[in-house]
């Protein structure tokens, strides 16, 4: 009797382990440890070797990985090139997006060591790890196994726009399951790297129906940014945390609390209570107390986990600019 239920439990379990299995089984922070164990190290030093001496290479890379993970998840399909032009990388957002040639170097690296093994999308998770690093923010571990896909269409490169609302930025990250703390504190990634004229000048210029400026911007701050951005300029480039555009710090949560955010995506966090309550709370840590850098990490894992292709799903591209 007793062996004629354990008997049926186990078919039980079987049954509802088929019915119930999980799409994407979940990523593993020791994915490589038996099958690339140097992958990670490898990655590090590839990462180093160009961002070391180029160091504005690191926000391209952050942001490199929001706009793989946004769109599709993160399978690396903003890397794939399209010979018709019509893949994600070309998409307006990605005109602006650098530092491919880091994440080519380290899976070319790990190609030699390990061929076949390492997806590019866990590259770029890794790269985006190691550049925060780099310009002095937190490391994390980062879970891996994700694997590539094989789609790429400029038509989903759907992303936040900089002219959004706090209502849509909320509910842009909502919809991929990713929380209103979340949008804060990834935001927060605007402590470095650099903008275009042409996202700015509408709000500097002719924002007013009298083409006065944005009122939620600081007048000197407006000063500022006509000095950089003349009217009909739209390639010129501006520091999106001037002052310590180089550095990983909370200087962007200084900066959107003086009404000095640059786009009005970034403005906006003032207008809710829980984005506006965070960055002042932020401010008021100061320094060693703030939870930023330990905030940044958990939210960049969960960007890292946005619809991951795991298990038999996707492949493990031989180069990441193409399908197998
Ligand atoms: C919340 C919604 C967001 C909006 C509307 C937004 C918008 C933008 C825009 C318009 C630019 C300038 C691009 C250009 O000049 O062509 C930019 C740059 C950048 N974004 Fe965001 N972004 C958002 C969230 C994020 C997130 C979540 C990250 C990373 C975790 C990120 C990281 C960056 C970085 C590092 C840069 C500078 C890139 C460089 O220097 O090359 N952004 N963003
Ligand atoms: C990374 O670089 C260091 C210093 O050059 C070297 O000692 C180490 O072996 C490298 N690691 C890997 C995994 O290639
Ligand atoms: C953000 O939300 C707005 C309003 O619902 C929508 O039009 C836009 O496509 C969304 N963008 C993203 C990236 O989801
Ligand atoms: C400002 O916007 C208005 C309305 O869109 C447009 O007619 C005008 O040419 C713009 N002015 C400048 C200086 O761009
Ligand atoms: C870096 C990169 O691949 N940029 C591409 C973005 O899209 C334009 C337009 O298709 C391409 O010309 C760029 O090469």
């Amino acid at each position: 009797m007793a062996i004629k239920n354990i008997l049926s439990l186990v078919v039980l379990v079987s049954i509802l382990g088929v019915s119930v299995a999980i799409p994407y089984p979940s990523l593993d922070l020791n994915y490589y440890r038996s099958k690339c164990p140097d992958a990670e190290g490898i990655v590090r030093n590839v990462t180093l070797e160009h961002v070391g001496p180029q160091k504005s290479l690191a926000a391209a890379l952050l942001r490199m990985y929001f706009h793989d993970c946004f769109v599709r998840g993160c399978d690396a399909s903003l890397l794939l090139k399209s010979p018709n032009n019509d893949a994600e990388r070309d998409a307006i957002p990605n005109l602006s997006v650098r530092g491919y040639e880091v994440v080519d170097a380290a899976k070319k690296k790990l190609e030699e060591e390990c061929p076949g093994i390492v997806s590019c999308a866990d590259v770029l998770a890794l790269v985006a790890r190691d550049a925060v690093l780099l310009i002095g923010g937190p490391w994390w571990s980062v879970p891996l196994g994700r694997r590539d896909g094989r789609i790429s269409r400029k038509d989903e490169a759907n992303l936040p726009s900089p002219f959004a609302d706090i209502a849509t930025l909320k509910k842009n990250f909502t919809d991929k399951g990713l929380s209103v703390k979340d949008l804060v504190v990834l935001s927060g990634a605007h402590t470095i790297g650099i903008s275009t004229c042409g996202l700015v000048n509408l709000r500097i210029y002719n924002f007013t129906a009298n083409g006065g400026p944005d009122p939620a911007m600081n007048p000197s701050y407006v000063g500022e940014l006509k000095q950089r951005c003349k009217p009909n300029d739209f390639t010129t480039t501006v520091d999106m945390d001037p002052g310590s555009v180089a550095k990983f710090d909370t200087d962007y949560f200084k900066a959107v609390s003086q009404k000095k955010g640059l786009f009005i995506s970034d403005s906006a966090l003032l207008n809710d209570l829980q984005t506006s309550l965070y960055i002042t709370t932020q401010l008021a840590l100061g320094g060693r107390l703030s939870t930023f850098n330990q905030d940044f990490a958990e939210s960049m894992v969960r960007l890292g986990n946005l619809d991951v292709l795991t298990g038999n799903n996707g492949e493990i591209r031989a180069t990441c600019a193409s399908v197998n």
